[in-house]
């Protein structure tokens, strides 16, 4: 392990273009649940049952539960060393970019700013009728409702069978494409479109490596996979 970890380090150049994908895990030690994870969320709240426009428009009041609990458990934790690390990398690398599936703030919160947080955030909230959108950490009332006309606010994530924001797409596609170095830290490789981000990085010729705790469905395809978890080895690549 300590070979990989010395290799990926050299891999990270400040020559070098790197992009960086992120998932539940590198904030698992922050406190966050993981989705699919023995302590998954979804595991006592059914994903496919509320990220879902769907279900939201059906049940609005259970989906808004279910985020109002979600805002209240993410609103108590901190970055941890992951998410530090990643910050520093991005100090170090000019060419640097972090996409992160995560909708918890906790990248942000370490001071990563080439970011894009590509299923929204639980820090969002938008209006279901009109353009109304606005960060917002306070306490929400259970249903609530838009300031300019009165409809009914949805969280500003990105749910289940609804497309992606039209230019997180195309910048992460291009930004996969140029890369030397991509790095998947933390995800299960289970959700499109960001479970084939490795092939877009590889078909370029891209070094692709894997962070992860567990093996996933990718991490056959990666050419390095570094077992263990994030918070523990992130800083060690870091001049
Ligand atoms: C789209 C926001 C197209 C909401 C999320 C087949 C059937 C049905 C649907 C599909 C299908 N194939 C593709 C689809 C579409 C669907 C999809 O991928 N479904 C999957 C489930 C099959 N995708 C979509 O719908 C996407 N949209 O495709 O649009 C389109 C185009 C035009 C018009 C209309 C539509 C939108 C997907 C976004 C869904 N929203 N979240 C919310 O959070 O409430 S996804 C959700 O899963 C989270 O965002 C999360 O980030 C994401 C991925 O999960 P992970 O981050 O990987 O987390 P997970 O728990 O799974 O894994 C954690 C990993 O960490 C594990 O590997 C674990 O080992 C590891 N770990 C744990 N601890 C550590 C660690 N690693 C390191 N260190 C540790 N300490
Ligand atoms: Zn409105």
């Amino acid at each position: 392990m300590r070979a990989k970890i010395e290799m990926v380090k050299a891999l990270l150049d400040p020559g070098r273009r790197v992009v960086v994908l992120t998932g539940a895990g590198v904030s698992a030690e922050s406190g966050v649940p993981t989705f699919r994870g023995r302590d998954g969320l979804w595991k006592t709240h059914r994903a496919e049952d509320l990220a879902r426009p769907d279900a939201f428009a059906a049940r609005p009041g259970l989906v808004w539960e279910f985020y109002h609990w979600r805002r209240g458990l993410v609103a108590g934790c901190e970055p941890g060393p992951a998410h530090h690390a990643l910050a520093a990398l991005e100090r170090q690398i000019p060419n640097f970019l972090l996409i992160t599936q995560n909708v918890d703030g906790l990248h942000a919160r370490a001071g990563s700013r080439k970011l894009v947080e590509m299923h929204g955030s639980l820090w969002q909230v938008r209006c279901t009728a009109c353009t109304h959108v606005r960060e917002d950490h306070g306490d929400l009332p259970p249903l609530p409702e838009c300031p300019a006309c009165g409809h009914l606010l949805r969280p500003g994530v990105v749910w289940f069978g609804e497309p992606l924001t039209p230019g997180v797409l195309r910048l992460a596609v291009e930004e996969l494409h140029r890369a030397d170095v991509f790095l998947a830290i933390g995800t299960s490789g289970l959700v499109q479109p960001a479970a084939s981000f490795h092939q877009l990085a590889r078909e370029r010729g891209a070094v692709t490596v894997e962070i992860n705790v567990e093996a996933t469905p990718v991490t056959g395809l990666m050419d390095f996979a570094l077992h263990g978890r994030a918070g523990d080895i992130l800083p060690e690549l870091v001049a």
